[in-house]
C-alpha cells in the first residue's frame, strides 16, 4: 500500500482551507502578523504542496485606510473557487483602532479575489467587524457567509453560535442579515464552536466546524440539514475528528478541518494538528497542515480511523504535479517572511544554492511592536539549523545578526556590533520580562553566524578564521508555541537594528529544515 507522511505542510501553517479546480488543489493557511500574508499552496496529489503565491501582500488588503504601519493579524482564511474566480475570506484580528472608527475587537472580516492565484489579489472588500473565521459557500447566484460570533456569547453557557447570512463576495455587501444557525450558545460537543464551513452534498447542507478551542481540546464536528439555515442535526458519531482523549499520542490539537472531493471521487480532509503532545518536548513548530482520508457512512463523513489520524496513512491515488505553477524570480516564494510589511529596500537574491541579502538598519529592537528588518524562515522540524555570513561589518550603533524568533518577547539573537572596546559577538535572550546577554570579543571582518536546534536547545556559534566558537545557548522550551502569545512557532532568520542608518550585506544565508 502506498502511504504518505503527515504533516503535509510542515512548520506553522494552521487553519488550512482547500478547494479543487479540475485536477488542481489549492490551499490557504493563516499567517498572523507575518508578511506576505495568507500563503497559497498548490498540489495535484494532496501530499506534495508548493507555495505559489500569497493572497495578501498590500496595505489596501488589511487596513481600510491602507496604512502600511497599521498592525495586522490574519486569521483562518477560507479559500473557494467559483466560476473562474478564487475567493479568500479572512479576518484582520489586530487590535481595535479608534482612528479607523472600528467598533469591535477586530479591524474586520474581508474578502479578496483573483482569477490567478499566483498573481496579485484584489483590494479587500470589507464585510463586517465582528469575531473571525469567515467562510464562503456558493450555490448558484447565492454566496453564503458563515462565521463564528462573539456578540451573542453568554458568560456561563458558551462563546456563541455560528451565524450565517449572504454576501456579494466582490463588494462585501451583506445581502441577507446574519442569523444564528446553531442552537444555544455553543456547538454540538462543546460551548466553543468556530471555523465553520458549509457544503451542499446530495441535496443536504453540511455544517462542518471546529470545537473545543484550538489547543488540546480541539475537535471537528458535523451537522446536516435540508436548509442552509438549519435546524442542523449533529452526526451521531461527533466529534468526527479529535485526539483530545489520546493523552500520550504525540499528535494533538487535531481540528479546524476543510473537506475536498478528489477527481477520483474520494474525499479528503485537511486540518491542523501539532506534533508535540502533552508528554513530548517543546512545540517549536506550531500548528501544521495535515491530511486524512474521509469515508462516507450513511451520509456522514468519517475522518481517518474513526476520527483519529497517524503520521503515516494510505496515500491518495493521485499523481504528483510534474510542472510548477510558481513564478520565477520572487524570493518570497522560498518562504521568507517579515513581521509587518517589509521595508522597500530589503534585497533578497538567490546565488546558486545560497541566498544573499541586503538589509537596511532600523531603530528599535526585535522586542518592539514596530516593523523590524528581520527576514525569517519557519522552523520545519525540531532539529533545524540556520546560518548567515555578515559580509559587511555594521557601522557603530548597528547590530547585524541571526535570530530564533517566536515573538516580540520570546526570542534569542546572535549578533555582531562595535562595543566601546572593539568588535564583539553577543547572544541575547529575551524571554517574557527577562533579558540576558553573553559577549565574545572578535576582530572585525566577515564572520559566519550559525544557530542549531536539537529540540532542547538553540546553540549559537560564530565561525572566525576557521574556528567555531559557541557564544551561548537558549532553552528551546522557552520559545514553546504555548508560551509565546499569538499562535506562535519559531522562525529563524537574519536581522539588522540600530540607531544609525546602514545597509548590511549577508551572504551564504540558509539552513536545514527551515522554509
Ligand atoms: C482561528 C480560530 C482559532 O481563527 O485559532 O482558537 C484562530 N481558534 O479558529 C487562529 O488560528
Amino acid at each position: 500500500m502506498k502511504t504518505f507522511r503527515n504533516p503535509v505542510i510542515r512548520g506553522v501553517s494552521p487553519d488550512p482551507s482547500i478547494c479543487r479546480v479540475g485536477n488542481d488543489f489549492f490551499l490557504a493557511t493563516s499567517s498572523f502578523d507575518f508578511w506576505p500574508g495568507i500563503p497559497i499552496h498548490h498540489s495535484t496529489d494532496l501530499v506534495h504542496w508548493e507555495l505559489i503565491g500569497h493572497a495578501v501582500t498590500r496595505p489596501d488588503q488589511v487596513r481600510p485606510n491602507g496604512d502600511p504601519d497599521g498592525p495586522f493579524n490574519l486569521f483562518a482564511p477560507t479559500l473557494r473557487h467559483h466560476e473562474g474566480t478564487f475567493f479568500v475570506a479572512c479576518t484582520n484580528a489586530s487590535p481595535r483602532d479608534p482612528a479607523l472608527g472600528v467598533t469591535g475587537g477586530v479591524v474586520g472580516n474581508f474578502i479578496v479575489h483573483t482569477e490567478d492565484p499566483t498573481g496579485e489579489w484584489s483590494p479587500a472588500a470589507w464585510v463586517d467587524q465582528e469575531a473571525f473565521d469567515p467562510s464562503l459557500a456558493f450555490e448558484d447566484a447565492t454566496c453564503y457567509y458563515t462565521r463564528r460570533t462573539l456578540d451573542l456569547r453568554d458568560p456561563e453557557r458558551g462563546l456563541g453560535p455560528i451565524v450565517q447570512g449572504e454576501v456579494d463576495p466582490l463588494t462585501g455587501r451583506i445581502l441577507r442579515a446574519l442569523q444564528p444557525i446553531t442552537p444555544g450558545h455553543g456547538g454540538f460537543c462543546s460551548n466553543d464552536i468556530e471555523g465553520p464551513h458549509l457544503y451542499k452534498l446530495n441535496g443536504l447542507y453540511y455544517l462542518f466546524s471546529a470545537e473545543g478551542g484550538t489547543e488540546k481540546g480541539h475537535m471537528q464536528t458535523v451537522a446536516r440539514s435540508t436548509s442552509p439555515y438549519g435546524p442542523f442535526d449533529p452526526a451521531p458519531h461527533n466529534p468526527v475528528l479529535t485526539h483530545r482523549h489520546l493523552v500520550v499520542n504525540p499528535i494533538q490539537c487535531t481540528g479546524h478541518a476543510d473537506l475536498v472531493e478528489a477527481p477520483d471521487g474520494r474525499w479528503w480532509a485537511v486540518f491542523l494538528a501539532t506534533r508535540s503532545g502533552r508528554v513530548q518536548g517543546p512545540n517549536l513548530l506550531g500548528r501544521e497542515t495535515w491530511l486524512a482520508p474521509v469515508e462516507w457512512c450513511e451520509g456522514w463523513p468519517v475522518i481517518g480511523s474513526a476520527g483519529t489520524v497517524s503520521f503515516e496513512m494510505a496515500a491518495p491515488a493521485l499523481k504528483q504535479a510534474r510542472t510548477s505553477l510558481r513564478s520565477k524570480g520572487n524570493p518570497w516564494l522560498d518562504g521568507w517572511s517579515t513581521r509587518g510589511f517589509p521595508l522597500a529596500d530589503i534585497e533578497i537574491q538567490r546565488v546558486g544554492q545560497a541566498t544573499e541579502m541586503r538589509l537596511p538598519s532600523l531603530p528599535g529592537t526585535l522586542d518592539g511592536p514596530d516593523r523590524v528588518p528581520a527576514v525569517l524562515l519557519r522552523q520545519l522540524e525540531q532539529e533545524a539549523s540556520f546560518h548567515a555570513t555578515v559580509a559587511t561589518w555594521p557601522r557603530r550603533g548597528v547590530r547585524a545578526g541571526i535570530t530564533a524568533y517566536a515573538g516580540r518577547e520570546h526570542h534569542y539573537e546572535l549578533f555582531v556590533e562595535w562595543a566601546a572596546h572593539g568588535p564583539i559577538a553577543a547572544v541575547r535572550r529575551r524571554v517574557a520580562d527577562l533579558e540576558q546577554t553573553d559577549f565574545l570579543a572578535l576582530h572585525d571582518g566577515p564572520v559566519s553566524l550559525e544557530v542549531t536546534c536539537d529540540g532542547l536547545d538553540y546553540r549559537f556559534e560564530v565561525m572566525v578564521a576557521g574556528d567555531r566558537i559557541c557564544v551561548g545557548t537558549g532553552a528551546a522550551r522557552l520559545l514553546d508555541a504555548n508560551l509565546a502569545p499569538g499562535f506562535g512557532s519559531v522562525r529563524l532568520g537574519v536581522f539588522v537594528t540600530g540607531v544609525r542608518s546602514d545597509l548590511v550585506r549577508f551572504t551564504d544565508v540558509g539552513g536545514v529544515n527551515v522554509g
